[in-house]
């Protein structure tokens, strides 16, 4: 299921409140027709089951005492800037730093105290509509995913007082020329780049409806680029200039963190790529707390520009709204996810990797000052890439790109799908290394998926059905 496609699972069971937010029933019938072709409830029949925690008095107070921090964080009368804690770049920490992280993960997944386990208990909290209806499409959805993610550090600080939470720099990413071949994708970092995960520090999880954590890198969606967030800080005048003002604000050329962010979900594929199945894989936190660091130096540009993002929070009525109670985490406001204590008091961001001041590694063995896509001219840190990155076998990217087309095909908001495309096209050929049902299953999977095929500019296409008529299929 892609990303955005609870629009239409949600539509029926919190219709009735979505009517407050003034989301016209006609909008929601284009959605219906624009996005029916494209939708498969598959995997979505068994999270139904489950969406729904009920909370024992154990795991009520395991949360109370989670949240106990983030409850007082009005009290505080001294704010002691830089006192908190340091998340640091994935690929900044040290050897120890980063096995600490992944044990404390291990840690809570394998804590089954509360039902079906601590890392389960708070993404299964990503899986409920009401929830992710109300944090998602509006303003609340940087406030609220910067509680979210504070709960889980501070469940990761009661397994290991050492670990914060680490960021994934996706626009690292984003400058390489092929990044399914990152370092990221090897086991000493997040594991299999394609298919289901089964090496590296998350190799034997299962999602609680028994499924393995799944990846497709790089077939759909896009990375953020190091040049779009400097350009949204720069153009962005306030907060509404960069953030959904609810479900018919979603448009095909926005420029939002949300969509950024959406792109990348989809660019991980896969379990990342469901909007409710997303926090299955731990890489989801990493990738929210990169969005909420961006975040950070957008209200640092805000405050150059003398707009006070405390309390510049968009206009919105419904539960959006400033003054209503921020859902799930309701001793809080919406507005007070806005609040500049959490970054004062709390936590802090490392500097993102740089080749500026000599560092000429980036400060980090994975990473190398290199000429990169965007600015060949100019040297910035890229990810090393490794041998030991797990299949990337034409055969094995086929076996995903197959999986994802059949199982998770959606809307998506970008309008180039990017080369990876393109390079499945390659298999569509008489020397291709796949059996002719493999070819004809991928060709004909990809013609069947409107929003693939529609993103793939005109003359490959024509290529590509001149290839399937030559070869007899
Ligand atoms: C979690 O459980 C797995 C599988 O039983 C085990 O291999 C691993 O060492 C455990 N990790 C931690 C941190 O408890
Ligand atoms: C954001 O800026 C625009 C343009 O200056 C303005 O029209 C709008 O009212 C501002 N929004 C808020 C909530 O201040
Ligand atoms: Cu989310």
């Amino acid at each position: 299921m892609y990303w955005l496609s609870l629009f239409i699972f949600s539509v029926p069971t919190v219709y009735s409140q979505i009517k407050e937010l003034k989301v016209a029933k006609k909008s929601e019938e284009i959605w219906n027709k624009q996005f029916e072709n494209y939708l498969n409830f598959h995997t979505l029949e068994s999270l139904m089951d489950i969406k729904t925690v009920e909370t024992s008095e154990n795991e009520r107070n395991w949360l109370q005492s989670l949240d106990r921090g983030i409850k007082n964080f009005r009290h505080k009368r001294q704010i002691h800037s830089g006192s908190g804690f340091l998340r640091k770049e994935i690929r900044m920490l040290t050897l120890e730093e980063r096995r600490r992280f992944f044990n404390a993960l291990n840690a809570l997944k394998n804590d089954t105290t509360v039902t079906p386990n601590m890392y389960d208990f708070i993404a299964l909290f990503h899986t409920r509509s009401d929830i992710v209806r109300r944090s998602h499409f509006g303003p609340s959805f940087l406030g609220w995913h910067r509680i979210y993610l504070l709960r889980l550090e501070f469940a990761l600080k009661q397994k290991d007082a050492r670990v914060s939470l680490p960021y994934w720099d996706s626009s690292i990413e984003g400058e390489m020329e092929d990044a399914t071949i990152s370092i990221l994708w090897t086991p000493s970092f997040f594991g299999n780049a394609f298919n289901e995960v089964e090496r590296g520090p998350f190799g034997h999880w299962t999602t609680p409806d028994g499924q393995r954590l799944r990846r497709n890198i790089g077939f759909l969606g896009s990375l953020i680029r190091r040049s779009d967030i400097e350009g949204m800080i720069v153009n962005a005048r306030n907060h509404s200039d960069v953030v959904r003002s609810g479900f018919d604000s979603v448009t095909f050329s926005e420029s939002t963190i949300e969509a950024e962010h959406d792109n990348v979900h989809a660019w991980v594929g896969g379990t990342m790529s469901g909007l409710l199945t997303a926090a299955f894989d731990p890489l989801f936190f990493l990738h929210h707390c990169f969005i909420d660091l961006i975040w950070e130096k957008l209200r640092e540009g805000l405050r150059q520009k003398n707009v006070d993002p405390e309390s510049d929070y968009p206009d919105t009525i419904g539960d959006q709204a400033a003054g209503s109670p921020m859902y799930l985490f309701d001793f809080l406001r919406n507005i007070d996810g806005y609040s500049d204590r959490w970054t004062r008091q709390f936590y802090q961001y490392d500097n993102q990797p740089s080749c500026s001041g000599g560092t000429q590694g980036c400060s980090s063995e994975y990473l190398r000052c290199a000429p990169t896509r965007s600015q060949p001219e100019n040297v910035m840190c890229t990810s090393l890439t490794s041998n030991y990155v797990l299949d990337v076998s034409p055969r094995v990217r086929y076996k995903s790109a197959i999986l994802d087309i059949e199982t998770t095909v959606g809307p998506r908001f970008t309008s180039s799908t990017n080369k990876h495309v393109a390079g499945l096209f390659k298999l569509i050929s008489p020397t291709s290394p796949l059996s002719r049902s493999e070819i004809s299953k991928l060709a004909f999977s990809i013609l069947k998926t409107p929003n693939i095929f529609n993103s793939i500019p005109e003359k490959t296409k024509q290529q590509l059905i001149i290839r399937m008529f030559s070869m007899g299929l």
